[in-house]
C-alpha cells in the first residue's frame, strides 16, 4: 500500500535536506511551497502543489488522501509581526484545519530553539532542559512557534489528532560557532527524527527537541527516546575545527542563551 505524506515548506533549507532522505518505496511525498521544488531524483516518488500555507482551497486539495503532514512551511527567521501572524500562526491554523477535514490522524510540527530562547545553559537541570520547557521565546518568530505548538494542542485535544512539536535546534550541514556545537541537529538525524514521529505508534501530543547526540548538549533526549528518535551524530566531531575559526567569546549571551543572537536582534526586523 502506498502512503502519501504532505511536506509543507519543501523547498525551504530544512525541507530540501528532509525530503531526499524521507523518500521511500511506497511513499508518495506530496511536496508544498511557493518555491518551485528541486526535480524528484530517481525513484522519488513526488507530487507538487504550488500554494502557500495560508491558501485554505489549496490546503484542503493537500491534504485530501493523505496518511501524515509535516508542516515544515512559513517564515523561519524573525520578520515583521503581520508576516509572521500570516504565515506561522494562521498558517498553521489553515493547514491544522485542513488535516482534520480531510481526517489525516498524524502532524508533526516544526517548532522551533526559538520558542524557549531564553532559557540559560547555566540555569539547566544535570539532566537537561526538558523538551515541554515553559515558553520563553526570543522573538516575535519565537512566538509563532509558541502558538503553532498551542495549535497542535488544541487540534490533538479537541479532535483526538496525533501532533508531535518538534523544537528544532539548528538543522544545517554543520555546527558553525560554540552555540551551534550544542544546537546542532545533523540533517541524518532529522531524518531519524521525522520518521520516528510519523512510525511511534499513537504518540498523542508531544513536544521534543530536534538535536542530534552532542557531547555538549544541555537538552534532555527523552522526550526524543520516548518516540524511538535515537541520534547518531555527534558535533564534537567539528568542535576543534569550530573552536578554532572563532574569533568572538564563547561565554558571551549570544552563546550561552538557548536562542543565542535571536535574543538580541530588533523584534519584527527582517533578519
Ligand atoms: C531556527 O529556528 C531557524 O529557522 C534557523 O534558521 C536557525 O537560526 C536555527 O533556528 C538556530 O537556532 O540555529
Amino acid at each position: 500500500m502506498t502512503e502519501t505524506i504532505v511536506v509543507t515548506g519543501a523547498s525551504g533549507g530544512v525541507g530540501r535536506m528532509m525530503r531526499t532522505r524521507l523518500a521511500r518505496q511506497g511513499r508518495v511525498l506530496r511536496l508544498v511551497d511557493v518555491v518551485d521544488p528541486d526535480p524528484p531524483a530517481p525513484g522519488e516518488a513526488v507530487e507538487v502543489i504550488a500554494a502557500s500555507v495560508t491558501d485554505e482551497r489549496a490546503m484542503l486539495a493537500a491534504c485530501a488522501g493523505a496518511d501524515a503532514v509535516v508542516h515544515l512551511g512559513g517564515i523561519s527567521v524573525e520578520a515583521p509581526w503581520p508576516d509572521i501572524l500570516s504565515n506561522n500562526v494562521d498558517g498553521t491554523r489553515v493547514l491544522l484545519e485542513a488535516a482534520r477535514d480531510a481526517a489525516v490522524r498524524r502532524v508533526v510540527l516544526a517548532s522551533s530553539n526559538h520558542a524557549v530562547g531564553f532559557h540559560e545553559r547555566g540555569a539547566a537541570p544535570e539532566n537537561g532542559l526538558a523538551a515541554e520547557s515553559f515558553p520563553r521565546p526570543d522573538t516575535y518568530y519565537g512566538v509563532s512557534k509558541v502558538a503553532v505548538e498551542a495549535l497542535g494542542s488544541l487540534f490533538h485535544s479537541r479532535f483526538g489528532m496525533d501532533v508531535t512539536c518538534l523544537r528544532i535546534g539548528s538543522c544545517f550541514e554543520k555546527p558553525w560557532d560554540p552555540r551551534s556545537l550544542w544546537t546542532w541537529l545533523s540533517p541524518e538525524d532529522g531524518a531519524r527524527l521525522f520518521e520516528a514521529c510519523l512510525s511511534t505508534p499513537t504518540p498523542g501530543f508531544r513536544v521534543v527537541w530536534g538535536i542530534s547526540a552532542n557531547t555538549r548538549r544541555w537538552w534532555s533526549l527523552e522526550a526524543g527516546h520516548e518516540i524511538g528518535y535515537h541520534p547518531r551524530d555527534d558535533s564534537e566531531v567539528y568542535a576543534e575545527e569550530v573552536l578554532a575559526n572563532f574569533d568572538g567569546d564563547p561565554e558571551a549571551p549570544e552563546q550561552t542563551l538557548l536562542g543565542g543572537k535571536f535574543c538580541f536582534t530588533p523584534l519584527g526586523e527582517h533578519q
